[in-house]
């Protein structure tokens, strides 16, 4: 008994050349980029025929088409997430309410690229640092390397609950009054310099909550508490549930800082006290 061939059943795009009017296949309307989406369905959304992606934000003109996003907007929903990025971690580039980090962190897409150290290691001056994620207060993991690639310094501070300074710091980095204003003279630090570095995000400050009040691993009850006692939409918080960071900064003092310049390449050395660092990252800003 023969068998004939069969046609596979398919489904066929009813508008295959991207000119907004579905059309027969045999349609062959211009598509002057060949970015996909023809030049009259271009010139329909405002795109550019001769550019395949008209605001250079990674999503093209055909994929912006597709997604109803503003092929002229790198961040259609003006919720801080350029539209290739919200694409790429499964948000809503057309819902501001759809955001790759709800305690809006920044995002750096090519993270992946950098060079990292190993988290079993120690962080050292002129090394990459490690990379490491955790819970943050809105209950995401916050990748720390986010912070990268922004043209900022980065300060990373280990604190705990059972540390008082590390409470003072924080106040500190809040523009509170803190234990800690009478030392900041003799390493130069000038407080509203730094506060203002802070809120006007020309660093980033990262803390990393480590430790609990008896020495036990922070757990997300104890970010939250520490969130409500410092609460600073400039600092991002995040949980060491493991206490991986914590020995890999090391140190037996806190709290601990060290600071990355934006490839989060170590800019400090291990012995360095965390006034040093503070003073040493604020002389690499502009006046
Ligand atoms: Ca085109
Ligand atoms: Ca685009
Ligand atoms: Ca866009
Ligand atoms: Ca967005």
């Amino acid at each position: 008994m023969a068998f004939g061939i069969a046609s596979v059943p398919a489904c066929h795009d009813p508008d295959r050349d991207r000119d907004a009017v579905a059309s027969p296949a045999t349609d062959d309307g211009q598509d002057s980029d060949g970015d996909g989406l023809h030049d009259a369905a271009e010139a329909a959304q405002g795109s550019d025929p001769d550019d395949p992606d008209s605001d250079d934000d990674g999503l093209n003109d055909l994929e912006e088409w597709e997604w109803g996003t503003d092929p002229t907007e790198v961040d259609s929903d003006g919720d801080g997430y350029w539209d290739a990025w919200e694409v790429a971690e499964d948000t809503d580039p057309g819902d501001a309410d759809s955001t790759i980090y709800e305690c809006n962190w920044p995002y750096y897409p090519d993270k992946d690229s950098l060079a990292s150290s190993s988290l079993a290691g120690h962080a050292a001056g002129g090394e990459p640092m490690a990379r490491f994620s955790g819970q943050d207060p809105c209950g995401q993991q916050l990748d720390l390397f986010d912070l990268a690639g922004h043209d900022k310094p980065v300060v990373i501070e280990i604190a705990a609950v059972w540390c008082g300074w590390c409470h003072e710091l924080a106040r500190l980095v809040g523009g509170r009054p803190s234990e800690l204003d009478h030392y900041l003279p003799s390493y130069g630090i000038d407080k509203a310099r730094l506060v203002r570095a802070i809120e006007d995000e020309e660093l980033y400050w990262v803390t990393i909550l480590s430790q609990n009040d008896d020495g036990n691993p922070a757990e997300a009850r104890d970010l939250a508490q520490w969130s409500a006692d410092h609460p600073n939409d400039h600092v991002a918080l995040l949980l060491d549930e493991s206490n991986a960071y914590f020995g890999y900064i090391g140190g037996s003092s806190l709290p601990r800082l060290v600071w990355a310049d934006d490839d989060m390449v170590c800019q400090s050395q291990r012995a360095g006290g965390y006034l040093q660092v503070i003073a040493d990252v604020l002389s690499t800003l502009d006046d």
